[in-house]
């Protein structure tokens, strides 16, 4: 393991970008390249400005509401379009200040030649309903071998929430499904269905912070659960994944979660879970030729776990598992598989730090 940077503001996502370099999210708001060789850019311009207070005109950007850096929201997940070589388009995913609260927002913009502007910056998806605090905002961004984007969200955590999860009338809880210009992709499960939000694709979840395709093209989820009911799922279109209603472990002050059961008819059950939980990140089906004992793989990071966990996988199942660089002692934000095969990771610290992993010689 290499670090490559270190002084990064709590960077929140790491996406590799074809030429070696990285798009790096900071949670307080800011989005840079760090070159191979470590050098940490300045912030790109063009994005939606960070605010704490009542929404406020964001100039220069169309009047779009902007950043609120609060708990556990900010700037969060990035991802290159799929054509990202011709287009030069990138995506990424805040919590929004709004007028009543905040909620999970993605936008999209096209990176300069210089890569030191976004242009044409517009939000193309708004969680709702609206929600006023900081917790449960998801948001990986995941574009599928369909090249539609999939937005991951959590369920804003507070109680009343939670039987918004299992009604198809907003987005809490949910997958999001959508084309790469913010419209619905006319084959979403619920697009007929009257009085359900059509860019949903599946329900059921707390708060996913995790989603990667793996080779065969099937989307593959970890999610905070309760204590002790951290879950790997793998998605299917229009399934529910049962969160409040079925659920592993407990609530966080040791109480049983009202109502809950473990199993239930016409939910899916998780293919693992955690007890203890790892306090999921991104993670990243490994596909490249660097690790070849890897290849298959899953690897996610831990947040409060402070480790990197492999996964080894088998007939949809889990028959391996196994903890790395937790004598780090740092918070793990996210993993990305390098253009290179290797592996890239990001912490979630103050002084953030950018390492690079290569088989041992
Ligand atoms: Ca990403
Ligand atoms: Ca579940």
């Amino acid at each position: 393991m290499t670090v490559i940077a270190k002084g990064l503001e709590r960077p929140w996502a790491v996406e590799p970008l074809p030429d070696g370099d990285f798009l790096i999210t900071e949670k307080s708001g800011q989005l840079r390249i760090v070159t191979a060789k470590g050098e940490i850019g300045q912030p790109i311009s063009g994005l939606l400005p960070v605010g704490q207070g009542s929404v406020s005109a964001a100039s220069g950007q169309g009047g779009l509401p902007p950043i609120t850096a609060r708990g556990q929201g900010g700037l969060l997940d990035a991802a290159l379009s799929p054509i990202f070589a011709k287009d030069r388009t990138i995506f990424w995913s805040f919590s929004e200040q709004r007028e009543a609260g905040s909620g999970t927002s993605v936008a999209r913009g096209r990176l300069t030649e210089d890569r030191k502007n976004l242009e044409d910056v517009r939000v193309i998806f708004r969680a709702m309903p609206t929600y006023n605090n900081g917790l449960h905002f998801g948001s990986r961004l995941a574009f599928g071998p369909d090249g539609k984007l999939y937005i991951t969200l959590g369920d804003r955590f507070d109680r009343p929430n939670r039987p918004r999860v299992q009604q198809l009338d907003n987005h809490l809880g949910k997958i999001i499904r959508i084309n790469s210009d913010g419209s619905v992709p006319p084959d979403n499960p619920f697009v007929k269905q009257p009085g359900a939000m059509p860019e949903i694709w599946d329900l059921g979840h707390r708060n996913i912070q995790s989603a990667t395709f793996d080779e065969q093209g099937r989307l593959w989820t970890v999610e905070h659960g309760p204590k002790g009911g951290d879950e790997l799922n793998l998605i299917e279109k229009g399934k529910n994944y049962g969160w409040a209603v079925v659920a592993y472990g407990e609530e966080y002050s040791g109480e049983p979660i009202p109502g809950a059961v473990t199993q239930k008819e016409g939910y899916q059950q998780p293919i693992y879970y955690w007890d203890p939980v790892i306090a999921p990140s991104g993670m990243q089906v490994y596909t490249g030729a660097a690790f070849s004992a890897w290849r298959g793989s899953i690897f996610i990071g831990g947040l409060a776990s402070q480790k990197l966990v492999r996964l080894v996988i088998k007939d949809n199942r889990v028959v391996g598992e196994e903890h790395l660089l937790a004598d780090r002692g740092q918070r793990i934000r996210d993993v990305r598989q390098g253009s290179d095969g290797l592996l890239y990771v990001v912490t979630d610290e103050s002084n953030g730090e950018l390492w690079r992993i290569t088989p041992k010689r």
